[in-house]
């Protein structure tokens, strides 16, 4: 049953012909209390500190805890006219994108106050980083790798399933050598091969969006970040009450 489930999910969601094999396991190591207000878009953690970014108008805001709760340590809005996108962390600068201002903010990583503003062309969905670039999504299967610095895009990849696009790719985590998203309204997060863009694992948390999604079509799994003292990702959706912490196959 579980493995009939997980096959509609995907071919249902990545309209590929998926095998059984394709779906790769994880297991669940830790669950903890998340903020049921939070519309999370962005999720981070970097030496003991989780950021994580809210999105909708008039309730886009960001804020810092530590990863073993939820207790918000520093909080920040954003101005009611855009509504916050993808969130990460590069230096001691947090970079936030929004949806569809083409603007991405600036914040010192400390207090969360706004530095600078940056502009780029399109939509703002998904982002992290590398030891030198950020990486950015904007709900196409295009990945846009950027400079820091300038914000000009370096390089692309276009993320595939074999010869099938993968699109609506949203929240992003870049940790041990791969790019993992959440693929907007789907059950899945895919792993991928930042060089090519061929996604190399699929996992499926229908059973988490199941018990979390339940009449509200907008609380959907989104979040993931990779917690290096642990060796392991936390994952969450928008709205949820519970944040976990998953260590994949
Ligand atoms: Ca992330």
């Amino acid at each position: 049953m579980r493995i009939i489930i997980s096959l509609l999910a995907l071919t249902a969601l990545l309209s590929f012909t998926a095998t059984a094999q394709d779906v790769s396991s994880y297991k669940v190591l830790e669950t903890v209390d998340h903020n049921t207000s939070y519309f999370t878009q962005g999720l981070e953690v970097s030496e003991g500190l989780m950021f994580e970014s809210a999105g909708q108008y008039g309730k886009s805001r960001i804020r810092k805890y530590r990863p073993s709760g939820d207790k918000t340590l520093l909080e920040e809005p954003i101005d009611e006219e855009y509504f916050a996108e993808g969130l990460t962390l590069f230096g001691d600068e947090l970079f936030l994108l929004t949806w569809q201002k083409e603007t991405a903010f600036v914040f010192d990583a400390d207090n969360l106050k706004i530095k600078r503003e940056l502009s780029y062309s399109g939509e703002g969905w998904g982002l992290t980083s590398s030891t030198t670039q950020l990486i950015m999504s904007d709900g196409s299967d295009t990945i846009y790798f950027r400079n820091p610095d300038s914000f000009q895009i370096e390089r692309e990849i276009q993320v595939r399933s074999g010869p099938h696009s993968v699109r609506r790719l949203n929240e992003l985590e870049f940790a041990e050598g791969y790019l993992w998203a959440n693929i907007w309204h789907s059950p899945v997060i895919v792993k991928i091969n930042p060089s090519t863009g061929n996604v190399t694992n699929y996992y499926d948390f229908s059973e988490l969006v199941r018990k979390h999604s339940t009449g509200q079509d907008e609380k959907v799994l989104n979040g993931i970040a990779y917690d290096a003292e642990k060796k392991a990702y936390w994952v969450t959706g928008k709205l949820w009450p519970k944040r976990y912490l998953v260590e994949f196959e």
